[in-house]
Formats: structure tokens, C-alpha cells, sequence
């Protein structure tokens, strides 16, 4: 998980590590770090021919974020349930992304989306934690 820079601003990271921790999440690592842009560049690589790249890829690398690495039996399906829909106006009641975040982009938090993708994103970070 990714606590993105606008949340990590607010001063949410708390809040939001510890609904993760309530919902049986074990945090193994945790990072306070800026993305350098080409780690940026090749972590949201699946949407770079989508209109909102750039200014996605911006967004990401403009100030402090948290890397979180969490583990949990089901943790994918679990964690995107408790981050809610991508978009904070569409996310149900109680959710991460309902209670922390403003916009698509400011959307509080980025959860992998696969198992694969959760070993890939470890990778990419890996020199960052
Ligand atoms: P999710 O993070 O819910 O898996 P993805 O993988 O489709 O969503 O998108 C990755 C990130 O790209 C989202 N977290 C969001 O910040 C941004 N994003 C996705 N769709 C849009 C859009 N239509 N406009 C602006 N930003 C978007």
C-alpha cells in the first residue's frame, strides 16, 4: 500500500495504518520517502498511454508518501474492500478512499491490485524501504 502524498500532507497516515491494523493487517515495513520519478514512471507503467498519466505521475512524486508493506491471508481482495472505489465520491461509507480521500488522484491510497503486481511493486520499492 501506498499512503499518497495529499493523504501523508493531512496528517492521515495514522488513521489510516490503524484502521488497517483493526481490520488484521500486520504491517511488516513501513516508509516515510519521496518517489523518484522514474520509479513512479515504471510503478503506474500499465497506465502510461491513459490521459491522466502525467498528471498522475505529478501528483505521486510531489511530496512525501508512506510505503507499507502488509501481509494478511486475503490481504489483496481485503485491503481494495477497505480502500474502497478509485474514486472517493463512488466509495462506500467507511472506506479509506471515502474517508481520506478528495479526487481520483487524490485518492488517499494505492493497494496492489494482484498478487503479482504486490511482488512487482515490492520490487520496484524494495531499494526505497
Ligand atoms: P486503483 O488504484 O483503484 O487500482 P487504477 O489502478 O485503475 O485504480 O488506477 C491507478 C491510479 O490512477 C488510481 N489510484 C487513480 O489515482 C488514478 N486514476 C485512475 N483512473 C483515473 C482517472 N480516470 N482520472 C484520474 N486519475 C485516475
Amino acid at each position: 500500500m501506498i499512503i499518497k502524498p495529499t493523504a501523508f500532507k493531512a496528517g492521515s497516515a495514522e488513521g489510516i495504518l490503524t484502521m488497517v491494523k483493526q481490520n488484521g493487517f500486520e504491517i511488516i515495513k513501513q516508509k516515510e520517502t519521496h518517489i523518484p520519478l522514474e520509479t513512479a514512471k515504471k510503478h503506474y507503467e500499465e497506465h502510461s498511454e491513459k490521459p491522466f498519466f502525467p498528471g498522475l505521475i505529478e501528483f505521486i512524486t510531489s511530496g512525501k508518501v508512506m510505503l507499507v508493506h502488509l501481509r494478511k491471508d486475503n490481504a489483496i481482495l481485503d485491503l481494495r474492500n477497505l480502500m474502497g472505489n478509485t474514486n472517493p465520491e463512488k466509495a462506500e461509507e467507511g472506506t479509506i478512499r471515502k474517508i481520506f480521500g478528495s479526487s481520483m488522484t487524490a485518492n488517499a491510497v494505492h493497494g496492489s491490485d494482484s498478487i503479482s503486481s504486490a511482488k512487482r511493486e515490492l520490487e520496484i520499492f524494495s531499494c526505497l524501504f
